[in-house]
């Protein structure tokens, strides 16, 4: 689950079923590759509901709990999940990901960029070191699913 506060930080950063099937995989990934932060896990799928009630077991009292999973598990388009490595990741990710509600969401972040809708946000990524902790185990459990290597790319001349 990586270390805080070091450059081993780790972060669970999702796109969500909505930015699937929009097609931005690949400008959500290129953004923090580019960024400098290193990819150690992957994986797409339709996650179950336990899953899902159990990543948003904080919001299970709030009224669009069962929309919102329902939403993240009906399979109309898969979730891809990622750990993320690297300094401040965690931190970070939240800041590239842009505010929860779109529409609060400064140009130049994935929400500002690309949504307008709460329910509709495209991506998740934990907001702190105990979410991506918890949620790094919840969605990669399996051996071998996170990598350790090295990227070459801490030394620039
Ligand atoms: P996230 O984890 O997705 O980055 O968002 P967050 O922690 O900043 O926000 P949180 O309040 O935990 O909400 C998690 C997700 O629930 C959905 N939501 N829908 N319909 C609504 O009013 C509403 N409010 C929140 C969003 O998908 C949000 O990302």
């Amino acid at each position: 689950h990586g270390v805080p506060g070091t450059s081993k930080e780790r972060t669970f950063i999702a796109v969500k079923p909505d930015g699937v099937q929009r097609g931005l995989i690949s400008d959500i990934i290129a953004r923090f590759e580019r960024r400098g932060y290193k990819l150690v896990g992957l994986k797409l799928l339709v996650p179950s509901k336990a899953l899902a009630n159990e990543h948003y077991a904080d919001l299970s009292k709030k009224p669009f709990f069962a929309g919102l999973v329902d939403y993240m598990t009906n399979g109309k388009a898969p979730v891809i999940g990622m750990v993320w490595e690297g300094p401040a990741v965690i931190k970070q990710g939240r800041v590239m990901l842009g505010a929860t509600d779109p529409t609060a969401a400064g140009p130049g972040t994935i929400r500002g960029d690309y949504c307008l809708t709460i329910g509709r946000n495209i991506c998740h990524g934990s907001d702190s070191a105990e979410s991506a902790e918890k949620e790094i185990g919840l969605w990669f459990g399996g051996k071998g699913e996170i990598v350790n290597w090295t990227a070459n790319n801490d030394e620039w001349v």
